[in-house]
């Protein structure tokens, strides 16, 4: 199979709620000898983001947005570990603790962002959806990370961002992490408006961003 063909296949099996599909033509990239990253970036992302352009039209309903996310976790579950495998860098970059705010159960870009961190060298603590501001707090005074990731992918679930950095201020904790926040409706002015020290629009550039705040 051509390249373009297995991902528009890639695409269509998220459109279409395959999940056994999915994760087939995963296995069949990985043994093609393509790169998992690009399988996800070229194959199962735009598929999501079609299901996300449907479903903000009215065209596809709630089901199939479930379904659709099962088929990108299916897949990913098979990407995941090779692109741990041959990313990974001996080096340690420093800690991070991630997380999706409170009252957002989204986490399929948010644990794309953790394992690219990870294979980057991070050593990276995924505390998963629907954090409390008090977990937060708690696990930056616990383990001292350099760097907390703060997912958002609801317009209503964004200030929670901003009031983490607010507790961390309030609790001593601001000047000891840097904070990065992303998320499908996040974009560098309310980064910058909330006083976070960095943004990426996706898992590549979180990378880089993470590595310039670490100094690396
Ligand atoms: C899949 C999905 C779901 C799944 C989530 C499953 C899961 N386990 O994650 C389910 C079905 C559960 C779901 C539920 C809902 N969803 Co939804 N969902 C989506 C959808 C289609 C895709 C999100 C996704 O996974 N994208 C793919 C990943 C790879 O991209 P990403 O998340 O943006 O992540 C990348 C970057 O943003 C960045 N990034 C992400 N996090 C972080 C963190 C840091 C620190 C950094 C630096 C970078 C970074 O890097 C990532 C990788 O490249 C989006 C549409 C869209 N296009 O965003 C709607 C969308 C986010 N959902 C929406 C809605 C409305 C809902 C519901 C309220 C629906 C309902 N009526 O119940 C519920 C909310 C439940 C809740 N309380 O959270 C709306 C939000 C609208 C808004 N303005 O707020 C959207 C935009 C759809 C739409 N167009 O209307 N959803």
């Amino acid at each position: 199979m051509e390249q373009a063909q297995l991902f528009a296949r890639m695409k269509s099996a998220v459109l279409e709620g395959e999940i056994g599909l999915a994760a087939d033509l995963a296995l069949n990239a990985l043994e093609m000898g393509l790169s998992p990253l690009t399988c996800i970036e070229e194959g199962y992302v735009p598929g999501i983001n079609e299901v996300g352009r449907l479903f903000e039209a009215g065209e596809m309903f709630l089901p199939e947005l479930v379904a659709a996310a099962e088929v990108m976790k299916a897949a990913l579950a098979v990407l995941e570990p090779e692109l741990l495998r041959r990313q990974v860098s001996r080096a340690t970059m420093g800690k991070v603790v991630i997380g999706t705010m409170f009252n957002d159960i989204h986490d399929i870009g948010k644990d794309m962002v953790a394992s690219m961190l990870t294979a980057s060298g991070f050593d990276v603590v995924n505390l998963g959806v629907n954090v409390p501001c008090a977990a937060f707090i708690d696990k930056v005074r616990e383990l001292q990370p350099e760097i907390l990731g703060l997912s958002a992918l609801l317009t209503t679930t964004m200030p929670e961002q901003k009031t983490v950095i607010e507790a961390l201020q309030r609790e001593g904790l601001r000047g000891t992490v840097k904070v990065i926040v992303g998320g499908a409706p996040v974009n560098r002015q309310w980064a910058d408006s909330i006083g976070a020290d960095g943004f990426a629009e996706n898992a590549i550039e979180a990378v880089k961003v993470a590595k310039r705040l670490v100094g690396k």
